[in-house]
């Protein structure tokens, strides 16, 4: 694995932060982030293309790792440094395939037999959610809640786990003495713009 999963996995949100990608990316590099994943489920391809490629220009700069969510195409054309799929985009094993050996590639499980099963596939780390209520997601899967991380977490082993779905400053403890090594995060990260840096760094340190 040529990466370490960050305890805060920052992930972009345009509708609820009310900035660009490239924008949320500079304020989380500020805060201190180095592992960003960006997420449109809104915008065309080809406007995602775009806007990602902004945000690549500034990350490229610092080097902060940059993944992408859901679009294979994208993360290549831009030489993104990986990709985050779910269950119903192309296979992990295809991407693994078009994408390259040194690329990070992300997989979302919504329970403990779509974890068991995600373990042996190509990937370099599995999300599991949603731990907790979320309204950032659309038709969201049941809740997984912690004593179903901690299932999961018993499960897979070392496996590395990432914890998704309605993860605050007020739960994050929860989530990692139930065993996720990464908390991502969208809403209460990025959905007062003009407090993201300082989020990203109050978020770090609990
Ligand atoms: N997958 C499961 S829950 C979720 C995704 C993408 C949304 C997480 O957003 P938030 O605002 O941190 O609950
Ligand atoms: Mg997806």
């Amino acid at each position: 694995m040529n990466f370490t999963l960050p305890k805060i996995y920052p992930i972009t949100d345009v509708r609820l932060s009310k900035i660009s990608h490239a924008e949320q990316v500079k304020k989380l590099i500020e805060g201190g982030a180095r592992f960003i994943q960006l997420r449109e489920k809104y915008g065309s391809p080809q406007h995602f293309y775009d806007e990602a490629k902004k945000a690549l220009k500034i990350a490229r700069g610092e080097n902060v790792k940059i993944i992408i969510n859901d679009r294979v195409d994208v993360a290549l054309a831009l030489k993104a440094d990986g990709v985050h799929l779910g269950q119903d985009d192309l296979p992990p094993a295809e991407a693994r395939k078009i994408l390259g050996e040194n690329a990070i590639i992300g997989f979302s499980t919504h329970n403990i037999e779509q974890a068991i099963s995600a373990v042996r596939m190509p990937i370099d780390y599995l999300a599991i959610g949603p731990i907790f209520a979320t309204s950032t997601k659309e038709n969201p899967d049941e809740i997984v809640g912690l004593e179903g991380l901690t299932k999961v977490r018993a499960a897979v082993g070392d496996f590395p786990i990432v914890a998704i779905g309605g993860i605050t400053e007020a739960n994050l403890r929860q989530i990692f003495t139930a065993g996720a090594d990464s908390a991502a995060i969208i809403s209460d990260l990025v959905s007062d713009s003009f407090n993201i840096s300082e989020k990203f760094q109050k978020l770090s340190s609990i």
